[in-house]
């Protein structure tokens, strides 16, 4: 059979898809192919979730819950811990966890698991995508050989591609569906097959040369992120040391309508993908003898932003003639980001840890987060209201969700440091506020 039999069976719907890994990545893309009209199989090491999808039960925020049911009841949706399926399965997209270990260097365990499974059972005319963020080489390097040892040849016999995630939890206006999809293969063919795996699904596919074109078309992404992420963090470092609102700045700055984009200082730099992902190139560049100081200076200004934070929370206490020893902090939003409900890699996490450090007695409150485990503690969000507001030395603003009404935070607090502008736009404050 031609890889044409195989564009065919893509093209009339036919094709059986599996996706290995089914969280914030893999349950949207399954929801989104079963929406395109292909029968999906999820197949997920969790046999929790595994359980959960099967009840048509939703757990991740960006996904539609009634959609989900209804391609469940409709039998065009299934999830699974059996690996077996691949046998009948002819494209296959790998979703899985791409972190950093305890070093700092990545974490590839969970694609070679899925490498591993998909070997077993790979077959001719099957399709294989990663879909999972990692370093340039991946697919020609940890997954290709693989599985041409079987004998079977990439383009002809079996196919292989790179498809960089572009989910952004919680975006309401960039969908599956509406954000370009890159897509690299091994072979033009590899490319084509899975560009219109894709074309049933978003409005637009850009296909690249190679595997590691689309790996480092990814990782370029989210560097720019990190390194300008950075640089804000520095300018509001200078701009404190010029005595100048670094905010009004950025704002100003920002009304140039060409050549500037803004980003913003904040506590430190948190989720599973702008922390992590600079680093995959930074190990991969290293190991061919390249030192990548652009992101190196980046991680390292990031990641001294929650020490930067707590020495104002210090500065201003002082100024107050009070010890952070003692003090009792109230933090507001703990999530790495507005409006969503992720704590991985928040820098509230390292805040509320130094100032503990240091003695503070701290509370904190997160509508987001109902509870979080800390050194062993477990720590519940504590409810807003405006007495235990009052009765704080310091509320620290980390993470500015929407849902929080910060008239009330200003009117009852004695003194606010505000990492994230929330504050910008309320007009009594009683409360002394310091920006970042
Ligand atoms: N942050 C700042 N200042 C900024 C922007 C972000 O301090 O100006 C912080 C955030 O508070 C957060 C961290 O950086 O702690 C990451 O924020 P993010 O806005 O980059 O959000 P993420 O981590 O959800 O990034 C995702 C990425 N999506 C994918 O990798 C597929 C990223 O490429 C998107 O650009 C980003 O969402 C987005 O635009 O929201």
């Amino acid at each position: 059979m031609k890889h044409n039999e195989l564009l065919h069976k893509i093209d009339t719907l036919q094709a059986k898809i599996a996706v290995i890994g089914l969280g914030y990545v893999g349950l949207p893309l399954v929801v989104g192919l079963a929406r395109a009209g292909f029968r999906v199989i999820g197949i997920e090491v969790d046999p929790n979730k595994v359980d959960k999808i099967n009840r048509g039960e939703n757990y991740i925020g960006d996904v539609n819950p009634d959609e989900l049911r209804r391609f469940v009841d409709e039998g065009c949706l299934t999830a699974t811990t059996d690996f077996s399926v691949l046998n009948e399965i002819d494209v296959v997209i790998i979703c899985v966890p791409t972190p950093l270990n305890k070093t700092g260097d990545p974490d590839i365990s969970a694609i070679v698991g899925a490498r591993d499974e998909v070997v077993k059972y790979l077959h001719v005319q099957q399709l294989i995508i990663l879909e999972s963020t990692s370093y340039p080489g991946t697919v020609n390097e940890l997954i290709l050989p693989s599985l041409t040892e079987s004998g079977l040849k990439a383009g002809t016999d079996f196919f292989l591609a790179f498809s960089p995630e572009r989910v952004d939890p919680n975006n309401r206006v960039y969908t599956v569906e509406n954000t370009p999809k890159v897509v690299g293969g091994v072979t033009a063919a590899c490319t084509e097959t899975a560009a219109a795996v894709y074309g049933k699904l978003v409005d637009h596919v850009v296909p690249v040369s190679s595997p590691a074109t689309a790996e480092m078309v990814k990782l370029l992404e989210n560097t720019f992120r990190s390194i300008n992420i950075g640089l804000a963090n520095e300018v509001a470092i200078m701009c404190r040391i010029l005595g100048l609102d670094v905010w009004e700045v950025i704002e100003a700055a920002a009304t140039k309508p060409f050549g500037f984009m803004p980003f913003y200082p904040g506590p430190g730099l948190g989720g599973h993908c702008i922390p992590v992902d600079p680093s995959y190139l930074s190990w991969k560049l290293r190991a061919l003898k390249y030192r990548t100081r652009f992101i190196d200076l980046a991680t390292e200004i990031n990641s001294t932003m929650p020490e930067y934070v707590v020495q104002l929370v210090i500065s201003a206490l002082n100024d107050e003639g009070k010890a952070l020893k003692g003090a009792k902090a109230l933090l507001l939003g703990v999530a790495y980001k507005p409006d969503v409900d992720d704590i991985r890699e928040s820098p509230a996490l390292d805040v509320m840890q130094l100032l503990a450090k240091a003695g503070a007695e701290i509370i904190y409150h997160d509508p987001w987060v109902p509870t979080i485990s800390q050194d062993g503690d477990v720590l519940k969000s504590v409810e807003f209201n405006p007495g235990c507001i009052g009765d704080m030395d310091v509320v620290v603003i980390l993470t500015d969700h929407s849902d929080v009404d910060y008239e009330t935070v200003c009117s009852n607090a004695r003194l606010i440091i505000d990492t994230r502008n929330a504050t910008k736009d309320v007009l009594s404050p009683n409360a002394r506020i310091v920006k970042i």
